[in-house]
């Protein structure tokens, strides 16, 4: 709806406007408010009570609380009466004042670009790349072979349907979503805010919860893919074996093998990767693994036949997904063993477990601009504000357990906090305390983890496992007899699009570039030597510091659609990023990253690899992404070859 229907719309039922705008957010509302009215003296009033951008570090006063929800009802009802135009985007200076005033601090220009691709205001997608002088024939001609249906390709899927660029996508699973189809285990969910977890391009007021369960991710994800009509597009059940360059051609060739075994071939001229990192499900190498007689499985393919009701289970890992499952499976199994090889941080978190209330999600849907104020605050709160606490300090004193003096205020109030939940347990509080700095490994939210490892029925293990028989896990020298083993153990993540092919120009492939485990791209997203091979959630792409893998996975998917304009305007063939500016870009990242704390001594994580290069991580902050991405740097790249006349069948798209 445009803000005018919305308008039109909340004014209709005027008992249910006062109700809904009386209980929903109220930064939100006064967002809304300023902007239907351009009126800044409000935002002058509520300035002293806003701290910063989680709704709970507001504490405007009742009376002006009434005053702002009186107004904005106000405000809408003449706009609905009067019918005129409403201006979507306020003049820059009063905006730069109401992002002030919504997260709470001043921020500098550089976030303008983050805040237009962030907000839709009046439904524009801001990131959407335009043709420059209207599609061109040649467009027609071209294919693009997007791996994976997962948030990353079905957002590709998306942008390139809307570009008019022909397209199919190979998705190894019978349904789209990725991550969020494969893993079911109980307890899953997301630890981002989901209103920022989500497409910029497809808001969703209907999030029942600000951090939603898998099921509900899922649903979204589906959901999108249906309203784009991308289903068509998707060869479900079938996965990307190999792709080779073939330079004569200037093609990709791309074999592919379905679930009945039959090798499939597509020839194109593009290849998108969505197929993550997150995927391949690492088990451990613990002796005797093979002859553990009872279910075992990993987080990532749970073992839906499995009732853990009454069962002794162990589980291997306390990572992301183990933090999820034990404080859902412990309530109901007969004895749960932990085993932890090393604690991460775990902070909680008011809005964990909150739902969203009725009138929130009414708001989103029916006041114009609401929605788009609840995310960027959401964006803002959830991601850049700790960044600059994760550098190390030369001159930091206490270089063993934090970087700073803010990273060690962090780590002292993590420890009151560890230390007020396990109060009587001083046994786990010994257990519980990592000794690297906060962030070091990715920070877990507190799903009641300490409380479930306070339960008569689990117990932390933290002693070495040695050997797994076939009915226990041995650690530490002590049998743990168990009916089956969880392995949360994580995935393969270094060995990027691992177990593909993937071979560029000269047959040389990404394995022999990047060996086992050290991915490399400029940007995180090309490669020098594979031409019109664009990668999402690629090397040194992976946020650790906040946000949100989402909208890293939106900038590169219009950086790779202003790559392919770029080609297909110029009637070329190829565009391949240039060996110097990709090695430039590399050292810059190892460079960032040497003073942030994932490269801390004292951790060990699946962000860096066996030489402690960390691969993983974006050191940048999502701002700087965005702003390095926003346009495609032309300079950096070569475009070759011309296509007139030479048009492959693209009867697969
Ligand atoms: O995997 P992990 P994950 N013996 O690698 C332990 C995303 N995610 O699936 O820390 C014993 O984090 C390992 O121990 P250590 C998110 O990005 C998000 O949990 O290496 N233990 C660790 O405890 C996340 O970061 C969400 O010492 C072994 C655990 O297994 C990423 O996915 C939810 C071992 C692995 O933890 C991966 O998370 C879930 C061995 N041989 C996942 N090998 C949400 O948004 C490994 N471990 C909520």
């Amino acid at each position: 709806m445009t803000p005018g229907e919305m308008v039109r719309e909340a004014a209709r039922d005027g008992k249910a406007l006062r109700q809904m705008v009386g209980d929903a957010e109220i930064v939100p509302l006064l967002m809304s408010l300023v902007q239907l009215t351009g009126r800044r003296e409000y935002l002058d009033l509520a300035r002293p009570y806003i701290a910063g951008a989680w709704h709970y570090l507001q504490t405007i006063p009742k009376d002006l609380q009434r005053r702002i929800r009186t107004d904005l009802v106000a405000a809408i009802e003449s706009a609905a009466d009067d019918g005129r135009a409403i201006v979507d985007q306020p003049a820059p200076e009063l905006l730069d004042d109401m992002i002030e005033v919504a997260v709470g601090r001043r921020l500098t220009d550089e976030y303008r670009g983050v805040f237009r691709d962030e907000t839709n205001f009046g439904g524009v997608d801001n990131r959407r790349v335009q043709w420059r002088h209207g599609r061109p024939k040649q467009a027609d001609d071209f294919l693009v072979v997007v791996i994976g249906a997962g948030f990353s390709g079905v957002a590709a899927a998306i942008k390139l349907k809307e570009a008019g660029i022909p397209f199919v996508v190979v998705e190894k699973n019978p349904d789209v979503g990725g991550t969020w189809f494969e893993n079911t285990y109980p307890g899953l969910g997301v630890d981002t805010p989901c209103h920022f977890y989500s497409y910029a391009f497809e808001p969703n007021a209907e999030w029942s919860s600000y951090f939603a369960e898998g099921s509900e991710i899922l649903a979204y994800i589906r959901k999108c893919a249906d309203k784009h009509g991308i289903r068509q597009h998707i060869r479900f059940n079938e996965e990307l074996v190999s792709a080779h360059f073939d330079e004569a051609a200037n093609r990709w060739v791309v074999r592919t093998r379905g679930k009945d075994g039959a090798d499939h071939e597509i020839v194109c001229n593009a290849l998108f990767s969505g197929a993550g990192i997150l995927n391949r499900p690492m088990l451990p190498n613990i002796p005797g693994r093979d002859s553990f007689r009872g279910p075992a499985f990993h987080s990532a393919a749970w073992d839906k036949g499995f009732d853990p009701a009454g069962k002794r289970v162990a589980q291997i890992g306390v990572g992301a997904s183990g933090i999820q499952i034990a404080p859902t499976i412990a309530p109901v199994v007969d004895q749960l063993y932990i085993f932890q090889r090393s604690p991460h941080w775990v902070i909680k978190h008011p809005l964990y477990h909150e739902n969203v209330s009725s009138a929130v999600r009414w708001a989103m849907a029916n006041i114009p601009f609401y929605a788009s104020w609840f995310r960027f605050r959401l964006f803002y709160a959830a991601s850049d504000g700790f960044h600059a606490t994760l550098k190390m300090d030369p001159d930091w004193k206490h270089k063993a357990e934090s970087l700073n003096e803010a990273n060690h205020k962090m780590r002292q109030e993590l420890i009151a906090a560890i230390s007020l939940e396990l109060a009587d347990r001083p046994d786990l509080l010994a257990k519980a305390i990592p000794s690297y700095p906060p962030f070091g490994k990715r920070m877990l939210r507190d799903n009641n983890w300490f409380r479930t490892l306070k339960r008569d029925n689990v117990e932390l293990v933290t002693e070495d496992i040695d050997r797994i028989e076939a009915d226990a896990v041995v650690a530490g020298g002590k049998r743990y007899p168990v009916d089956a083993i969880v392995y949360a153990t994580g995935f393969h993540a270094s060995r990027m699009l691992w177990p593909m092919d993937i071979r560029g120009r000269g047959g040389v492939s990404l394995r022999d570039l990047w060996g086992d485990d050290d991915p490399r791209a400029h940007l995180g997203i090309t490669v020098p030597g594979f031409p019109n091979l664009f990668l999402f959630y690629g090397p040194n792409t992976n946020l650790a510091h906040g946000g949100s893998a989402v909208f890293h996975s939106e900038c590169q998917l219009r950086y790779a659609i202003l790559a392919l304009r770029e080609v297909i305007e110029a009637g070329a063939s190829t565009i391949e990023v240039k060996k110097e500016p990709f090695e430039a870009y590399n050292e810059r990242v190892d460079e960032a990253m040497r003073s942030m704390v994932w490269s801390h001594g004292g951790v060990t994580s699946w962000y860096k690899n066996k030489k402690g290069r960390v691969t993983m991580n974006s050191p940048w902050r999502l701002v700087d992404y965005r702003n390095m991405t926003a346009e495609l740097d032309v300079e950096n790249y070569r475009i070759d070859g011309s296509d007139a006349g030479k048009a492959i069948s693209n009867e697969a798209a």
